[in-house]
Order: C-alpha cells, then sequence, then structure tokens
C-alpha cells in the first residue's frame, strides 16, 4: 500500500518536561483506603453459605457496616496455588476482570472440606496439598503447605471494597437549603474523590464512582522480599511505613529519579518472599493503579499451627505484611506457595507464560540512536562496526525515519531506498529495527489514522468522541489495542503488502505505550477516556502496552505465515509480556547510579517472568564520559538485552567514537558477548521451557545462603557465571561475594580458583569486569566471532568445562536454526547435555525429540581445574572408533586444552583422560 503523498504538517513542540506526577496522597483511592485502620476488620464470613460445587469454593462475606455482601472464590490450582477472587455479590454492573493476561483457565482441583468448627472451616485439596483454613469472625483465611503456615489474608483486617453505587443526585445548595456543616461535609466528600477527582488542572470524573478494592496479606517467617517491578530501586523492597507506597503504574517519567518507588513504564504485580529454603509469592491479577505498602516486625508464633497450637511456646519470627490497594477492579490473587525458589517461577508461569524464545539475532549488540540522520548516515555506522571489526546484529531506525511521525511510514529524503537498505544488511546477515508508536496523526490523509476511524478503532473521549491528546506527530489518536478486533487489525498493518518498504530483515520497538500524551493528566491518558467494552482507561490502565506488543509481536509472526520468529522490544509492559518479547528500562541517563541501578532494576524484571530486558547501554540523556561509557559496555554484555542507545541531544558515541583504546575494550566485550552467544541462548531456551529467569539474584541459586538476599551489584547468567559489573569511576576493586559454601569459582580469564564462601577484593583494571565460572559447569561457547551473529552459524564450538571439587561438571547446549518455530512444529532442534565424570566427557542427548541436523562441530574444549596432567587423552566417536589425541597442560593454570577436534555436536561421543 502506497499512501498518498502528504504536505509536512507542523510537528509537535511540546516536551515531556513539564508533566507532574501524583505522590500518594494525591490519589483519593489511596486517602480513603488509608482511613481503615487494622485490627478494625468489618468483614465476617457466612460460612453457611458455604458450597462446594465442581472445583470451586465460595462463600459469602457480609460488611457490618455498609451491608455489602462480597462473594468469595477459592481455588486450589494444581501445583502449590491457591487463588482467591473477591467481588460483589449483585454488583450494579460489571467489575472489570483482567482478560488476557492468564494463558489458559488454570487447571484446578476438587476441594474437600477437611475440619469445621463454628467458626472455622478448612478447605483441601488432599494430603499433601494446601491447606485453606476460614475463620469467620473476623474475616480471615490462613493457608499452610505441608504443616507451615506460609500466609494469611486479611489477618491485618484491611479488606477494602467499595461496592457500585448509584451517582447521588446533583443538587444545587439552593435547593438543598445547604447548611454550612453540610457544605463541609461535601467538601471533605470533595477530598476523598468519590465521584470527582482534581490533580493540577486536571479533574478525573469518575463513570462509576468510587471502585476501589484493597486486600492485606502476612508472609510468616519472610523479612525478604522482591518483585512488583517497575521502580528505579534497590532491588530488596523496602518497608514503606512512613514513605510513599510502590506505585505500579504505567507512566512516561521524563527524567526519573534514582531511588523512588514511583511507578515508571511497566509494571508487574507479582511480589516473591524468600527465606532460606523457601519462597513464596502473590501474584495480584489487577490492572487498574495499584499501590503496594509494606511493612514488617517481629512476631511471637506458638511452635505448630492449626488446631494442634501449643500457644504457650513461642518464638519470634520475622514477618511482612503486604497491603495491595487497587482504584478498580475485582480482587484476584493468586498464592504462590512455592516451597522452592524454582516452584515459585514454575507456579508463575503456569499462570502468564514463560518468556518467548528470542531468535539468535536479538541476543547479539544493537545499536540504536535518537535518530540516524539518514540512509547514509545509518549505512556508514553499519560499515563502522566492519572497519572496526566490532561484531553486532541490528541497527535501529527511531522516529525521524517515519513522514511527521506517522509510522509505517518513512521519510524519502531521509530515506530514499528503506528496501535497499535493508537488502544491504540482509547481505551482511544483519537486521533492521524500526519504533512503531501507538499514538495515530490526525490527518485524513495517513491511511492508518482514516482506516482505524472508520473502523472504530481509537480510544473515547468521556462523551464518545475519539480522545485527541498531543504527542510527537502533533494532534493523535490514541489505537485501542484492547479491542481484539483493532489488534487484528493493527497485526496486519505489519504484513509485507500493508506496510510499505518492510521486508523480512525488518522488526519493531513500541515506545511511548503506558500510553504516552503530552500535556495529559501524569502524561498519559485521561482515567476516564473510553476503551472497548465501555471500560473507562482507569480499569485497564496498566494493561496497554501489553496489548500493543502482543499485536505488533502478533503482527511479525503473521507476515511469516507464523513461520518466523517475531521480535518486538516495549517500553511499556504488564504481567504476562514475557510472551511477547523484549523490554527495556527507559529513559535512563548516562550516570554512574543509573549504571548501577540498572543491576537491581532489571533483576526485579528477571524474576517477575520477564528474562529479555535490558537497560540503554551507555545511558539514553547525556554524555557518558568514556570511562563510563566503557564499563557501561561491559555491564550490558552481560545483561540479556544488549543495546546502545542515546537521545538527540546526546553527542554520538559509535563505539570506535571514544578513542582508539576505549574503541579496543569496547570491541573486546562485545566480542566476549558474541562469543558466549551459544550459552546465552541455551539459557534463554531454559528460561522458555522451565520458567528459570535468565539473570538471577544470588538467592535464587543459594536460597539457604541468608548472606546473598541483600545482594544486588552481582548475580548470575543462568547458574554458570558471576558476573560483578563496575559502577564506579576509576573503581580499582570490587568486593566480591563468592556464594555456596564448598563451591569452587574460576577467574573466565586467568582462571584463578577461588574457594568459596567467601568474601574477597578483587583489583579490576579497564580491562574487564569480573567475571567467574562456576565449578560444575560446562559453557558452550563459539570459538571465533564474525560480523554478526548469522555469520557465526557454521562457526565450530568450544566447551568451557570447570570442575567443582569432585571434579564433576555439567551442562547443556540447545540448538535450532535461530529464528523460526520450526523447533516446536516440527522437533527442528537439538538440546545436548555435556557431562564431565570420573575423567570422561560425554556428550548425550538431552531431549530425543529434537531432528535438527548440524554439521557444526565442536573443536576445543578446556577443562578448567584439572588437578593434573593426565597421560593421555582419547576421543571414543559415535560410530565406536576410538583415537588418542594431543593435549596441552597448563601446571601453573591447571587448565587441560584440546584443540582441532572435530565432535559433532548432534552426536553422542566421549572423551576420556587418563
Ligand atoms: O522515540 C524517541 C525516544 C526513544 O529514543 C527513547 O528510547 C524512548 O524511551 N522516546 C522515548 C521519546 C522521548 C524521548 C525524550
Amino acid at each position: 500500500m502506497e499512501p498518498e503523498h502528504e504536505a509536512q504538517v507542523e510537528e509537535c513542540s511540546a516536551t515531556e518536561e513539564t508533566a507532574q506526577y501524583k505522590t500518594c496522597n494525591d490519589i483519593a483511592f489511596y486517602r480513603r483506603q488509608k482511613l481503615l485502620k487494622s485490627g478494625n476488620c468489618l468483614f465476617h464470613a457466612r460460612l453457611d453459605t458455604l458450597s462446594l460445587s465442581g472445583n470451586e469454593a465460595k462463600f459469602q462475606i457480609f460488611n457490618a457496616d455498609t451491608k455489602v455482601f462480597l462473594l468469595v472464590e477459592v481455588y486450589s490450582i494444581v501445583g502449590n496455588v491457591v487463588r482467591i477472587k473477591i467481588n460483589e455479590l449483585a454488583p450494579l454492573k460489571p467489575r472489570y476482570e483482567v482478560p488476557d493476561v492468564l494463558v489458559k483457565e488454570p487447571l484446578t482441583q476438587r476441594l474437600i472440606v477437611l475440619e469445621k468448627d463454628e467458626n472455622s472451616i478448612t478447605l483441601s485439596p488432599g494430603e499433601n496439598g494446601p491447606q485453606i483454613l476460614i475463620t469467620a469472625k473476623p474475616f480471615q483465611l490462613d493457608i499452610s503447605l505441608q504443616q507451615e503456615l506460609v500466609l494469611s489474608v486479611n489477618s491485618l483486617g484491611l479488606l477494602y471494597f467499595e461496592h457500585l453505587q448509584p451517582k447521588p443526585e446533583q443538587k444545587t445548595s439552593a435547593e438543598t437549603n445547604e447548611s454550612s456543616a453540610a457544605k463541609s461535609e461535601k467538601e471533605a466528600d470533595n477530598d476523598l474523590g468519590l465521584w470527582e477527582e482534581k490533580f493540577n488542572a486536571f479533574c478525573d470524573t469518575k463513570l462509576s464512582g468510587p471502585t476501589s478494592v484493597g486486600l492485606d496479606f502476612s508472609l510468616h517467617g519472610y523479612e525478604h522480599v522482591y518483585g512488583i517491578p517497575q521502580h528505579a530501586e534497590t532491588f530488596q523492597l523496602k518497608p514503606t511505613e512512613d514513605e510513599e507506597p510502590y506505585r505500579l503504574f504505567n507512566l512516561d517519567v521524563f527524567g526519573h529519579k534514582l531511588h523512588s518507588p514511583l511507578g515508571i513504564y511497566g509494571s508487574v504485580p507479582l511480589i516473591l518472599a524468600h527465606k532460606p529454603k523457601k519462597t513464596a509469592g502473590i501474584f495480584w491479577l489487577n490492572a487498574s493503579e495499584t499501590l503496594v505498602d509494606i511493612s514488617q516486625r517481629a512476631v511471637a508464633k506458638p511452635l505448630t499451627i492449626g488446631i494442634h497450637q501449643d500457644v504457650k511456646k513461642v518464638r519470634p519470627e520475622p514477618q511482612t505484611d503486604v497491603r495491595w490497594m487497587s482504584e478498580s477492579g475485582i480482587i484476584d490473587a493468586f498464592l504462590l506457595l512455592g516451597p522452592s525458589t524454582y516452584d515459585i517461577f514454575k507456579q508463575y508461569a503456569q499462570l502468564t507464560g514463560t518468556q518467548a524464545l528470542p531468535s539468535l539475532f536479538s541476543l547479539g549488540y544493537h545499536q540504536c540512536r535518537y535518530s540516524y540522520d539518514d540512509q547514509a548516515d545509518v549505512e556508514q555506522v553499519d560499515a563502522g562496526f566492519d572497519e572496526h571489526d566490532i561484531p553486532y546484529d541490528t541497527i535501529w531506525l527511531d522516529i525521524d525515519h517515519t513522514r511527521g511521525n506517522r509510522y509505517f511510514t518513512w521519510d524519502k529524503t531521509k530515506f530514499p531506498n528503506p528496501k535497499r537498505l535493508q537488502q544491504r544488511l540482509k547481505s551482511k546477515k544483519r537486521k533492521l529495527v524500526v519504533i512503531s508508536d501507538p499514538h495515530v496523526k490526525v490527518d485524513e490523509k495517513y491511511y492508518i489514522y482514516s482506516q482505524a476511524k472508520a473502523r472504530d478503532f481509537f480510544v473515547k473521549d468521556s462523551t464518545g468522541e475519539d480522545f485527541i491528546g498531543l504527542c510527537w506527530p502533533g494532534e493523535s489518536c490514541y489505537l485501542d489495542v484492547t479491542n481484539p478486533l483493532a489488534r487484528d487489525w493493527y497485526a496486519d498493518q505489519y504484513s509485507f503488502k500493508r506496510y510499505e518498504c518492510s521486508s523480512d530483515v525488518l522488526y519493531l520497538w513500541n515506545d511511548m505505550n503506558e500510553p504516552s500524551v503530552f500535556k495529559g493528566p501524569e502524561q498519559s491518558l485521561p482515567r476516564n477516556v473510553l476503551h472497548h467494552g465501555g471500560w473507562e482507561n482507569r480499569d485497564l490502565h496498566n494493561l496497554y502496552g501489553f496489548y500493543q506488543q502482543m499485536a505488533t509481536a502478533d503482527g511479525l509472526s503473521r507476515r511469516s505465515a507464523e513461520k518466523e520468529r517475531p521480535f518486538v522490544l516495549t517500553r511499556s509492559f504488564f504481567a504476562g509480556s514475557q510472551r511477547y518479547g523484549a523490554m527495556w528500562t527507559g529513559d535512563n541517563m548516562a550516570e554512574w547510579g543509573f549504571l548501577k541501578i540498572s543491576i537491581p532494576m532489571l533483576l526485579s524484571i528477571s524474576i517477575s517472568g520477564i528474562s529479555f530486558c535490558g537497560a540503554d547501554v551507555g545511558g539514553f540523556f547525556g554524555d557518558p564520559e568514556p570511562e563510563l561509557l566503557v564499563r557501561w559496555y561491559q555491564a550490558g554484555a552481560y545483561q540479556p538485552f544488549f543495546r546502545g542507545h542515546s537521545h538527540t541531544e546526546s553527542k554520538r558515541r559509535e563505539p570506535w567514537l571514544l578513542g582508539e583504546e576505549n574503541t579496543k575494550l569496547i570491541r573486546n566485550v562485545i566480542q566476549e558477548r558474541y562469543l558466549l552467544l551459544p550459552y546465552w541462548y541455551t539459557i534463554f531456551y531454559e528460561a522458555h521451557v522451565t520458567a528459570k529467569p535468565v539473570m538471577r539474584p544470588l538467592w535464587v541459586e543459594f536460597p539457604e545462603d541468608v548472606d546473598t538476599f541483600g545482594v544486588e551489584d552481582e548475580y548470575l547468567v543462568g547458574n554458570a557465571l558471576l558476573v560483578h559489573p563496575v559502577t564506579d569511576a576509576e573503581a580499582t576493586a570490587v568486593t566480591i561475594l563468592f556464594p555456596g559454601s564448598g563451591e569452587v569459582w574460576y577467574d573466565v580469564k586467568t582462571f584463578q580458583r577461588l574457594q568459596a564462601r567467601q568474601t574477597m577484593t578483587v583489583s579490576v583494571t579497564m580491562e574487564n569486569i569480573p567475571v567467574f565460572q562456576r565449578g560444575g559447569t560446562v559453557i558452550p561457547k563459539k570459538t571465533k566471532v564474525g560480523k554478526s551473529s548469522g555469520w557465526m552459524s557454521e562457526v565450530p564450538y568450544a566447551l568451557q568445562v570447570a570442575l567443582d571439587s569432585k571434579n564433576s561438571a555439567t551442562g547443556e547446549l540447545f540448538l535450532d536454526d535461530g529464528h523460526s518455530f520450526a523447533y516446536q512444529a516440527s522437533n527442528q532442534f537439538l538440546y545436548r547435555k555435556f557431562h564431565f565424570h570420573n575423567g570422561v566427557l560425554s556428550s548425550s542427548c538431552a531431549d530425543d525429540r529434537g531432528k535438527y541436523k548440524t554439521k557444526c562441530v565442536v573443536e576445543m574444549v578446556l577443562i578448567v581445574g584439572m588437578k593434573a596432567s593426565p597421560s593421555s587423552v582419547m576421543v571414543c566417536y559415535s560410530d565406536g572408533t576410538e583415537k588418542v589425541i594431543p593435549f596441552k597442560y597448563d601446571a601453573k593454570t591447571c587448565v587441560l586444552t584440546l584443540e582441532n577436534l572435530v565432535l559433532n555436536v548432534g552426536n553422542d561421543w566421549k572423551v576420556k583422560f587418563s
């Protein structure tokens, strides 16, 4: 489709700098909820209403004050998850229930009554399943697993539920002959923002009046809590008493500050609590603005639980109370009972899905800038990588590649031949990523606008007209991506036929999808704009970016008839976004503090299901000094999504612009990333099938080591690499915790062996950052780098075997074509296991469904930590033949090296060291 030529329309000159953001006291539902004090629960359960039918347990609870009945539904989901839903028994109209986030209706089990007395009933799906104790007066739930009380619901009595009411008649004060007392009562009402809420110049009128819900959860024995991204904050969540609560409300916060609980671009309402050996989680499925209060205390606990408590014997135990407060919707909470950390990841993934398997190219290095000037500029940058011998996979085009910020179009003065650009990139086995924002320029001549308008696919204002806001193109409408028909149409716009000059090497970037509206309340849509089904934005605000990325990813899959895997980067996200691609942390600054905080921010996102995450390398705003830029590349190379990006006013900073020495340092680390691509790809596959995060906090791998619980300056990549990026200027040393008692760690450069558990100060130079391989692991690598990941598909592998204290090691390699769905559709993959034990390294099949054929071979093997030289090394091939081969042994480093091997990756073979 060739859109008609249009006159250049003046673009929006608005900037984001004027936006103002709420603090909690500006939020009316927070003020209302905070009037409810703990220990004063007005809800009573009516146990006589309990019905158990199918796998569902239902009963009513009653608010003694408002006389409103609520319906509680309890489900036991297979695999130690309990779901609690609370809604009005008879709402005036339906309340919003979040669709599309759960992958499917969870598989439930039948609940039976285990015990019963006047004031309580215990339900359970069976002997080893969770037990749910329902107490009637006051209403409370206690959930235990394997005889241990994990969490309590409403034990602080903070259940809060504003039932829908008809709007009170508006009467003038003359009509009512209003007294001054009545007036001040009204003012107080206004202050509670029941039907109307003011913030600066904005007035939010509420279609349904007050609709807030809230509930408290007490996590027994837990004092370490994590999750609820996205905040530019520490990894471990802090108590919020006397502070602002953590806010989950997706906003484009221009120049966001460090260490703030203010919500930024995306949110995942999942909190994890960890104590030695055990992890628990709460997933609060609500897409409206949500505030989370955290408080911690020590409580005296009886030694056992349930009716067998021995109340005389007590012990102090830590407890974390988590209070969730949302603006609208229903209460729908999933209690993830673990008990192990990896069980929690599985339980959450069972609900919201796992990380989509990225195409191999997207794990390489991405070069981005807001914006490259024109086609020649892009071609020069591309050539620069070859000239400086730096591998990279994609170059990105920001908003200025379009005609007046009309997405899906090209500014032909700057990009006269986008097809040729893509062909050139393709010939170098590289890709192009272009931006596509959800705002649509109001312009009848712009086909995206006119078609979406004709189909009624825009978000409406409260009067039912298309909402018009300001964004990059000037006056803009916003696609209602919550409408399945709009998504379907939008996905189609990515087809090769419709998207002018697009080809199969063009991939996508969804930005500004909180969505961002210049001069809008908090730089976003007014909460009373209307979406599909008549829902207000307040009901589903946090889902907007999730839906845009879903539709974009769908469009990319469809354009290849579902054969090729999509790549879509999103700024805004929600629970489940992991199914659609990658996210990045948005507009950070070229400052050391932002480099440092990228680690806790990415850890929070990673444990919340989204493994494919990264932060702009170099910092988006400002100009990093060379040292900071180098350190950022060194950190970014060991983070899942690795992209250099900079603002339009920042100086150019392609990797070779800061002098020979810095170019070398950056080249080295990008090359290191490329050598490690087989490992990254394998751990992404693992995340895809088992839900284990790619970037892991130490406590996930060392769940019993309390000292790891607060660590947020180092982390693991997969289970094998311990990384401690340098995040301070002029650092000459960093202090590293080597976790795991009895564990062995090896410096990946020097092979120095370090015995854990210990904390050590390790000196650093500008050459590299501290990275250690865990003894007991095998890391698959490539032996050479190429211009891009595509150049490296035939390059032989190297196996880096690091021995543990028992002289053993294991590791995996996942391999397929790197880009299609054939691994799923026709088992075109290989999943191999490498095992070193009793002096034998073996290669075997880890999944016998895999049928992928490859000529690729393992050419090199490194055994790290081999204390003595063997006298001979022999290879046993899959056809039964054997051959003694040469080897090198370095007694100083204890490293044995085998070179020039020809061991097919797809075959079983053995190497014997004797
Ligand atoms: O599209 C321009 C930028 C983009 O480069 C950046 O990565 C986004 O986070 N975008 C925000 C718009 C506003 C930048 C000030």
